[in-house]
């Protein structure tokens, strides 16, 4: 079930770091659980780029919803995904909390920035007060307890390291806590050091005696790459790769058009692609056999 779901995320991530991937549809989503991913991500950066829009907040809670959905009964895995600014404020915030749920999502994480946001890694972002914010993190973890009893996972993301410095990273992620935040997501940091630093600052902090910490491992981005090792050591439970699968599969797509315009058939490209029998297999597919997804079983098939 979903709350399961939930309880099972919150396990996951008890003295553990685990490496989440962004799943960006349902295949993705089988092929990261068949290669031993116990969690995944959803991220608003691979939904927007897959749907052919930028990151600017362009997509809404439905367009969310309908990823998070396939990811979730295709995985049967603990889904965490990103909800951006919340997609507005007061009830409409508490609304992304109980549509996630009912989606399939154990947890989302909502920001700081000022609505329409932009991707964590490019400059030029804006913050909303913190107070501001911290009263949008106290709604969703209101509707968390209404809608799963409180195990739903609210992250809070702050983008404040390029907009008003490391300092304010950890008074801001401290003033979410306060709101009741289960996570904190500190975004854009540029080194590892920042890293432990702010783990550092927040370890222990808070009613619950301290935040599950979220990293954010992008490319191309204002973040050196950082071993999960590391993360755990420095107190990580989660590390997201959110766009990593789209970038793969978006480049050998590109490669597949190239060469198909170039030489009038696909034939060079054959070796390069998912065969019938591959494809079958990850998708739990006999012909002839009943077919069911996999959180409907105690197991996976
Ligand atoms: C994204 O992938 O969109 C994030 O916010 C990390």
């Amino acid at each position: 079930s979903f709350l399961n779901n939930c309880k099972t995320f919150r396990k996951l991530m008890t003295n553990d770091c685990i490496m989440v991937p962004g799943a960006f549809n349902g295949m993705s989503a089988r092929i990261a659980a068949e290669n031993g991913f116990k969690s995944l991500y959803v991220s608003g950066a691979a939904v927007t780029a897959s749907t052919g829009v930028p990151d600017i907040g362009l997509v809404t809670l439905d367009g969310f919803c309908k990823v998070i959905k396939e990811v979730s009964m295709a995985s049967g895995l603990p889904v965490i995904a990103d909800a951006d600014t919340g997609f507005g404020e007061g009830e409409m915030c508490a609304r992304t909390v109980w549509d996630y749920f009912q989606a399939g999502a154990s947890g989302l994480h909502i920001e700081d920035q000022v609505f329409p946001k932009r991707c964590g890694h490019l400059d030029g972002k804006a913050l909303v007060p913190k107070e501001d914010f911290a009263k949008k993190v106290q709604i969703a973890v209101d509707a968390s307890k209404k809608c799963s009893d409180g195990e739903f996972v609210i992250c809070a993301r702050t983008d404040a390291r390029s907009v008003e410095g490391l300092d304010a990273v950890i008074e801001r992620s401290k003033a979410y806590i306060d709101a009741g935040a289960d996570m904190i997501f500190p975004e854009g940091l540029n080194t590892a050091e920042e890293f432990r630093v702010v783990a550092q600052a927040l370890k222990g902090y808070g009613p619950k005696g301290g935040p599950y910490l979220l990293a954010n491992m992008t490319e191309f981005g204002k973040t050196p790459y950082i071993h999960v090792n590391d993360f755990k050591s420095w107190g990580y439970n989660i590390v997201i790769y959110p766009v990593s699968s789209l970038r793969v599969a978006m480049k050998a797509v590109d490669d597949l058009f190239k060469q198909l315009a170039a030489d009038g058939t696909q034939e060079k490209s054959v070796p390069d692609m998912q065969t019938r029998k591959q494809l079958y297999s990850t998708l739990g597919y006999t012909p002839g056999v009943e077919w069911i997804y996999p959180n409907m079983t105690t197991k996976r098939n």
